[in-house]
């Protein structure tokens, strides 16, 4: 696993914000649910050409935004230039295809269960992270479940990059420290995961 320490400048950080609230207008963000009913306690949403969603149908990827019934919003350049040359320059996949960017909002108090990333019926181009807005406590595993996890900071304008070996490891988000970013006029943090799906 790759970790990208403060790799956007503020400039570029508030670039792919505006670009996440252009994207937000027409696909607004939506509370997932897990296939026992029970909702996310982030929001999401998706850019690109499919996006990723989860409802009492299990989790998927679909061309259609659960809540307007549209497809998403094409993934605005910026997104797509920086998943791309992050791709090449330190995952050695210079081919790489950006084809969706799921956005995760997180308020003070959401948090992402410890799970694979498994959903792709590609499982070998990089995933792509960039983290946006308060501190987060990501946790990082290993291949099972139940091996032990560790803790990493993620600040605003941190990259992570699941490549190679690293692809399918365990990993969730413990907590959001609040107060820790004046990036996000509203608080939290956002968090974009791109990639190439197929
Ligand atoms: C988050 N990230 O940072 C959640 N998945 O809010 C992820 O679940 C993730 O950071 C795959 C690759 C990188 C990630
Ligand atoms: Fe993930």
């Amino acid at each position: 696993m790759i970790h990208l320490q403060q790799f956007l400048s503020v400039e570029q950080q508030l670039e792919v914000l505006q670009a996440c609230r252009e994207v937000g207008k027409r696909s607004p963000l939506f509370v997932p649910r897990m296939k026992n009913g029970s909702n996310f306690s982030c929001q999401m949403t998706n850019c690109g050409e499919v996006g990723w969603i989860s409802d009492e149908q299990g989790y998927r990827y679909s061309t259609i935004h659960p809540t307007t019934g549209k497809p998403f919003t094409p993934m605005p350049e910026i997104i797509k230039n920086l998943a791309k040359s992050l791709a090449a320059q330190h995952a050695n996949d210079a081919g790489f295809i950006p084809q969706t960017c799921l956005i995760n909002y997180y308020e003070n108090g959401s948090k992402l269960g410890l799970h694979q990333d498994n959903s792709e019926p590609n499982k070998t181009a990089p995933i792509i992270s960039i983290s946006l807005g308060d501190d987060a406590i990501f946790l990082v595993g290993g291949n099972k479940r139940s091996d032990k996890t560790r803790e990493i900071l993620l600040k605003s304008g941190d990259v992570i990059i699941l490549a190679g070996e690293s692809r399918m490891i365990y990993h969730g988000i413990k907590k959001i420290i609040p107060s820790t970013s004046s990036l996000l006029k509203a608080g939290g943090r956002l968090n974009l995961t791109i990639r190439q799906v197929y």
